[in-house]
């Protein structure tokens, strides 16, 4: 068969980069669309970026010009729509931003493919559990109603739809994916995994004496993004477009999270957990935190992705903040060694 070629936007996040490894393992021609920014922020993309693996090109998705521009010079077979304004905390702060990139971008990308002369490519979305919002039904299937309760939540719901009515309107290879939450070592600094084993880490290492959080009840359905890439790409490995919810089924507090993360590197974190003002706690609840409004339990039914494509998650939630607290020991001791240099 011929190589395929991809289009990945957001190739510099953290899925953007498990999704350019999995294509050229496969053999893809991968292309990663960046914006321009003063520095290179290529951290997770080095390696490919040094070896010649990924080839790089220059777009913004919210400019509909260079959209069309990089899918023209492109030619891809698939296009992954991943990039965006993606922490929802932020959302609140920047909702025209958010809107812009999250939606607008999404419609930038569909216009660019439909009026290019590649308009056979295929066409994934990276939608979010975060549409559900106030949920309506548990655990969430295909066919939950949305009910978002962030501008990130909306916005995302409105380029869903989109993708949705292109789909039917022109009949384009276009599907997107309701992914849960999904994490990795090479999760962004501002979500709350990351926070918590970074802590984790750095307070068993002497380099932290506590760790500030918001809202500890809520719950979410979290798995490891290497699998939720690989559903991505089976996704656009099908007869006919179709929109899956991709989960693992299991649902924890970020309570349950701060617990395992803890108990990796030793700490047990009954005696010495949350108390706002308590001087003496590892882990402080800072209201200023809170969201304007949160979304209290996100748990996935992900029957049909099992049944449609035998996609399943491979990593249980211990083993996946196991691998981050311990990728976060590795670079604490780093800090120590560098400390302990600077001061020899
Ligand atoms: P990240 O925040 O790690 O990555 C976002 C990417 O988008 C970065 O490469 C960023 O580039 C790029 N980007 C942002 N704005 C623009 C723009 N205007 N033009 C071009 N590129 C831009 O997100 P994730 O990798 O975690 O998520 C990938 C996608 O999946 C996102 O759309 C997210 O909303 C969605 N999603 C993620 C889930 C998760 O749990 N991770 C769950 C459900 C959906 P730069 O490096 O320059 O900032
Ligand atoms: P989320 O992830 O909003 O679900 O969006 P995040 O890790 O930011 O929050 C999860 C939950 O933890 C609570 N929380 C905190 N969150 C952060 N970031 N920092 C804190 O200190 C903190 N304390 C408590 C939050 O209130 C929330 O309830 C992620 C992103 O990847 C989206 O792009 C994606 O669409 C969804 O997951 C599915």
């Amino acid at each position: 068969m011929a190589q395929r070629t991809a289009l990945i936007t957001g190739v510099t996040g953290q899925d953007g980069s498990y999704l350019a490894e999995h294509l050229l393992e496969l053999d893809y021609k991968v292309f990663g669309m960046v914006r321009r920014t003063s520095s290179p922020n290529f951290d997770r993309i080095d390696d490919l970026v040094a070896s010649g693996a990924l080839d790089i090109i220059v777009g913004d998705v919210t400019d509909a010009h260079s959209c069309m521009q990089v899918v023209n010079a492109v030619q891809p077979h698939e296009v992954y729509n991943l990039a965006c304004q993606s922490f929802v905390g932020l959302s609140w702060d920047q909702p025209e931003y958010t809107l812009k990139s999250v939606g607008m971008g999404c419609v930038n990308m569909l216009e660019a493919v439909r009026q290019s002369k590649v308009g056979a490519a295929r066409f994934y979305q990276a939608s979010s559990s975060e549409m559900f919002g106030a949920v309506l039904e548990s655990p969430q299937t295909e066919t939950t109603r949305f009910n978002p309760c962030s501008p990130y939540g909306c916005a995302k719901a409105f380029a869903h739809y989109m993708v949705k009515t292109y789909r039917e309107s022109y009949h384009m290879y276009a599907c997107s994916g309701i992914l849960f939450n999904h994490e990795s070592p090479r999760r962004g600094e501002e979500f709350v995994t990351k926070k918590i084993v970074k802590a984790a880490a750095r307070i068993a290492c002497g380099l932290q004496e506590y760790v500030e959080l918001g809202n500890l009840k809520a719950r979410r359905d979290w798995g490891h993004a290497y699998d939720y890439v690989r559903a991505m790409r089976m996704m656009l490995d099908q007869e006919n477009p179709i929109d899956y919810v991709v989960g693992t089924g299991q649902t924890f507090s970020i309570d349950d999270l701060v617990g395992v993360a803890f108990s990796v590197v030793g700490i047990d974190t009954k005696f010495r957990f949350v108390q706002y003002k308590d001087h003496d706690a590892l882990v402080r609840v800072n209201p200023k935190l809170y969201r304007p409004a949160d979304v209290e339990v996100l748990q996935a039914n992900p029957e049909r992705i099992y049944r449609d494509l035998g996609w399943e998650s491979t990593y249980t939630f211990e083993a996946l903040i196991e691998e981050m607290v311990k990728h976060e020991m590795d670079e604490a001791r780093l800090e120590m060694a560098i400390k302990a240099g600077e001061h020899a």
